[in-house]
Order: structure tokens, then sequence, then C-alpha cells
């Protein structure tokens, strides 16, 4: 395809923000085409980063000296503005946790644990990665609980048509599904699959880990009622991730992780839990972490998460029609415009690990595996894929290094 419309948004000019393209990895520039795995840095994180470290650092919550209140307060605005990326009603139902995979973890021992048992039905996706998917299987087991998939089709989505069956085997009391799927980049249906959910009596919990760095998020239009995201995926920093939750129903939830600020008072024989958002916040936070996913957060919506959007799909569609010239390539997933920027693909005859490797001599960096989605890979009948992945700092040129490489790869290995 002709990379002809006018973006909205100037990859070209974002790159000068992240340092790590002014290296060269094997003599060649950097064509970083694995963001879904983690995003790179720009110079405004790592520099507020170093800003708070340097100037403003305490531990949160405890102290009642001017560093202290001053630490407690920048931490508290990156509470705010990772509400209001997600437009929660309450930053009190904002809980900062390590990871997408512990929020999500949160919730399926926090809620599952009391609230599942025999008869009831515990219903995620052939495309859910690994975060969303072994926690509720694990948990189900452990509660007598049954637990089902909403299967895919060919093209990587959901078969919906499948919920009906589902609703006559038991009571469904959890629906989990990711808005956007790390191998495939399908988006999917969630407000439908949260109507339904609800209909059934269930709650809905979306994994927005691939979501909230490429699209404007909602939770009160996604009609869900707990969703989890990351900060690293999102220009952040490793080590920090939220959960947003139903305030009603993460009141009535037990504590996850205990000791630290989750606690009101504790006597010998008893102790009492503190408020929300405190309560699941247990131990000394990831402070700079989390200033640092705030900072990450206003670079991304200063850019603009429509363009972003907007941006991915030029790409995405760019490289769909380049990697059909290459022989024996078969492409995984949905058309461009129902998928957000990630391609995952096979080679008739050569593994995705040495397909990754011969990319690397080209100065291109691709994630080969099962991408934590083994159920997916399953169904898609391979045991591993190449998956190139963008974001805002991609350019056109970057997924014709791609192609040029697996024409090298082909010349090499086919
Ligand atoms: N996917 C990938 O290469 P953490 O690491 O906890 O922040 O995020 C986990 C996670 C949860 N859900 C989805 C849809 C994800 O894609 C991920 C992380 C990376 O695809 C690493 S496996």
């Amino acid at each position: 395809m002709a990379v002809t419309a006018k973006p909205k948004l100037d990859a070209h000019r974002l790159r000068a923000d992240f340092p790590v393209f002014e290296q060269l990895f094997h003599g060649k520039p950097l064509s970083y085409l694995d963001s879904a795995s983690s995003a790179q840095k720009p110079r405004q994180v790592l520099d507020t980063m170093h800003e708070f470290y340097a100037t403003s650092y305490a531990n949160v919550h405890r102290g009642v000296y001017g560093l202290a209140e001053r630490s407690t307060e920048r931490f508290e605005a990156a509470r705010e503005t990772v509400r209001a990326l997600v437009n929660a009603p309450s930053s009190r139902e904002v809980i900062f946790t390590r990871s997408a995979t512990e929020a999500l973890n949160l919730v399926a021992y926090a809620w599952g644990l009391d609230n599942l048992g025999p008869g009831d039905l515990v219903v995620v996706t052939e495309l859910e990665h690994h975060s969303n998917f072994v926690p509720w299987q694990y948990v189900a087991k452990r509660t007598g609980a049954a637990f089902r998939h909403i299967p895919i089709d060919d093209a990587g989505e959901l078969q919906l048509d499948a919920l009906d069956g589902l609703a006559a085997e038991g009571r469904v009391k959890v629906v989990a599904n990711n808005l956007v799927s790390n191998s495939l980049g399908t988006i999917n249906p969630v407000e439908e699959l949260a109507a339904w959910a609800h209909e059934q009596g269930a709650i809905m919990v979306v994994d927005a880990a691939q979501a909230a760095p490429h699209r404007a998020l909602d939770v009160q239009a996604l009609g869900c009622d707990f969703l989890a995201l990351s900060s690293h995926k999102l220009c952040g920093p490793t080590g920090a991730g939220a959960l947003w939750g139903r305030r009603d129903l993460l009141e009535q939830m037990s504590p996850f992780n205990l000791g630290g600020e989750m606690i009101r008072s504790v006597a010998l024989d008893r102790t009492s839990w503190n408020e929300l958002p405190y309560k699941f916040e247990a131990g000394t936070p990831a402070i700079g972490e989390a200033v640092g996913f705030g900072a990450a957060i206003d670079y991304v919506t200063g850019i603009g998460l429509e363009a972003i959007e907007e941006h991915e799909h030029m790409l995405v569609a760019h490289a769909l029609e380049r990697l059909a010239e290459i022989p024996g390539l078969r492409a995984f997933g949905p058309p461009p415009e129902r998928r957000a920027g990630i391609v995952s693909f096979d080679i008739e005859g050569i593994h995705p690990h040495d397909v990754a490797q011969v990319l690397d001599w080209e100065g291109v960096a691709v994630r080969a595996g099962h991408h934590c989605t083994q159920p997916l890979m399953t169904r898609l009948g391979v045991a591993a894929t190449t998956r190139a992945s963008f974001y805002l700092y991609t350019v056109p040129e970057e997924i014709d290094r791609l192609v040029e490489g697996l024409h090298r790869v082909k010349k090499v290995l086919g």
C-alpha cells in the first residue's frame, strides 16, 4: 500500500524523544518491532523519574514532613492521571499494582475465591493471554467452578454464537477477556460481552494491557466491572500497573496481600482494613514507578490516543500488504480495521526463533514464541509465531526493513 494519507502523528519526529534509537545494533539502526512486549521510554518519562527521585522522593502516606507530603502528592497525582485515562468515576477505584498480571490475579483471588463455587461458570476466551487465563483456571479449580472458553474463528475473532450454549451450562459468574489480543491484535467486542455478562449476573473483567497504550479507554462506556493495565507497554517504567474496579465490588472484596498501608488497625486477635484504594496496596508501593507511569500517560495522551490508533492502522495495513509478497508466509488475525498494531505470522518450514535471529542481524527486533497464549497457538496449529508490533514511534520504513529482512531469512534458511 502506498502510504500517502497525511498523518496526524509524526512518528519520525517523535522518535527523537527516544534515546534508544540513537544506537546501532550489528552496525545498523534499530527497528524496534516488539512494542507489544514492552514499549520504549521517551526522555520526558526518564527525566520526570530522575527529577522525582532527585528532589521529591520519600515513602508515601507515612511521613508528616514536607518531603513525604510532596512525594505523596506526586504519587496521588499519578493515580488521578490513571483515573482520567480510563474515565473511572473515582480515583478511589484505582489501585496501583506491579503489573497487569498482578491486577488480574488480585481480582481472581480476592473476588473469585469468595464468590465462585460448584455450578458456577468462569468464561474466558481462546485468545486470552495467560495472565487472564491461568488465574481463572486456577481459581475455578480451587472453588469447584467450571472453566469454559469462547472459541475463535479462523480469522482470530471471537465466536459469540457460542454464548447461548455457555449460558445453558450453568450460572455464568465471570467473563474475562482482553480488549486487544497481544498475539493477533484482534480488537474484541468487550461492550457486547459485558452486556451479556451482566444479563447472566456475571462480572466482566477486561484485560486492557494491550489496549491502553493504543486506544482511548472508558470503563463506563465499556460497561465492565474490572479493568487491568500496565505502565511498561505505555512508554512507562516496569514494576507499575493498575486495576480499576467498581467501587461496590472492591468494598465487598477481601484483601489480596496483607501488611503495610492496607491495614487500619491491628490487635492481637483481629485486624481491620484500610479504606479504598489502600486496602489493596500492601507494603511500600512502587512510588517512583507510579510517578513515571503518570508521566508516560501524559506523554501518550499529549500525542493523542486517536492519532496513535490511526497511525497503527496505517502501519498494519502497510505491513499486511508488504508481508503478502513473502512466499510461504501466513499472517494470522483479522483485517487491519479490526486490529491494533500487531501482526503475527508463520513462514513455512522455518522456525520463528530462526526468523527472529536472522532479523536481529539486520537490526530488526521482533518477538518469536507463543507470546503467553498457548491455547491460541494450539488453535492456530502452530507452536509459535513471529510477531511484529508497532507503536507511536514506528515508521513505515521499519516495516520495509522487516520485509527486506524476511527476504534474507528465506535466502539463508528457506
Ligand atoms: N504481554 C507480550 O509480549 P504484564 O507483563 O503483567 O504487564 O502484562 C501481562 C499481559 C497481560 N495481558 C496481555 C494482553 C498482555 O499482552 C500482557 C503482556 C507481553 O505480549 C509479554 S508476554
